[in-house]
């Protein structure tokens, strides 16, 4: 059996219509990070905070948005019987289980989905973010919040991704910038134990030194030659 971990970030997803965060007209550049993805921004104001996650929660349900060859790819993998995959992707976006993959861990949370600040309990989204939209788990109902993990907060799922990066023998990030941690010290991590180390990107990274072996390419030609 080979234990393999894929981390997948927003490049993997931009083939597919979605915009990355750090490209020059990616999603930082008209929505400032401290205004909409820190838990200040939003207690600064809900209501643009609301607006941003809602336009991508729409976007997402639009036709032209739909999983790339690098999804299918990845849930194919999923199936193969000499491997255990564990795929851990900072996307919020569900490309991936479209794609044909049933355990992702979404480490950044989910953007289909609704939190209540007080109980914690997540809900599937019925409707847009508004004042309105309540959860039913308080009384009165607590106005949810987007089930994502800005900056400051924990991100989600973090004890299994530690235990399947400590015994991986490969751990392959694909589309992802490094900038971000704790993301971006998987590759460390893996490489303390006897895992071998790939990284997938159009660009060098930040991070780029810390792999052992380097793939070029779009995510949609590179990981379906991969998984072959
Ligand atoms: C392609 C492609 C194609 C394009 N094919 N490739 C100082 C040092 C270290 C850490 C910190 C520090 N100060 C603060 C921190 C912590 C902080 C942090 O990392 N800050 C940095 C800015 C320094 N992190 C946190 O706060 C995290 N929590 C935390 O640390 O908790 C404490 C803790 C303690 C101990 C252990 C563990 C935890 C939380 C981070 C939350 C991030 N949230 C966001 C928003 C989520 C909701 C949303 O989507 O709106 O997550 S920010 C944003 O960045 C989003 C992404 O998931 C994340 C990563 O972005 P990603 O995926 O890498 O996208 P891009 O745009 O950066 O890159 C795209 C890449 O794709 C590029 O490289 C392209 O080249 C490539 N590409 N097309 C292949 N076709």
């Amino acid at each position: 059996m080979i234990r393999v971990v894929v981390l997948t970030g927003a490049g993997i997803s931009a083939e597919s219509g979605l915009k990355t965060f750090r490209a020059e007209d990616g999603l930082w550049e008209k929505h400032p990070i401290e205004e909409v993805a820190t838990p200040e921004g939003y207690q600064r104001n809900p209501q643009l905070v609301r607006e941003f996650y809602n336009a991508r929660w729409q976007q997402l349900a639009t036709a032209d948005v739909e999983p790339n060859p690098a999804h299918r790819a990845l849930a194919q993998l999923e199936q193969a019987p000499e491997i255990e995959l564990t795929l851990v992707t900072q996307n919020i976006d569900n490309l991936h289980e479209r794609g044909g993959s049933h355990h992702v861990v979404h480490m950044h949370g989910e953007l289909a989905k609704a939190r209540c600040p007080s109980s914690q309990q997540v809900f599937p989204m019925a409707e847009p973010f508004s004042e309105q939209a309540l959860c039913t788990c308080c009384m009165p109902g607590e106005i949810l919040r987007p089930h994502v993990v800005w900056f400051g907060e924990m991100p989600l799922g973090l004890d299994r991704v530690y235990h399947a990066l400590s015994h991986c023998d490969l751990f392959v990030a694909i589309g992802t910038s490094g900038t971000v941690y704790p993301a971006a010290g998987f590759v460390d991590m893996a490489s303390q134990g006897h895992a071998k180390t790939l990284e997938v990107n159009i660009e060098p990274t930040k991070v780029g030194s810390h792999f052992q072996y380097s793939l070029m390419g779009k995510a949609s030609e590179t990981v379906p030659q991969l998984v072959e």
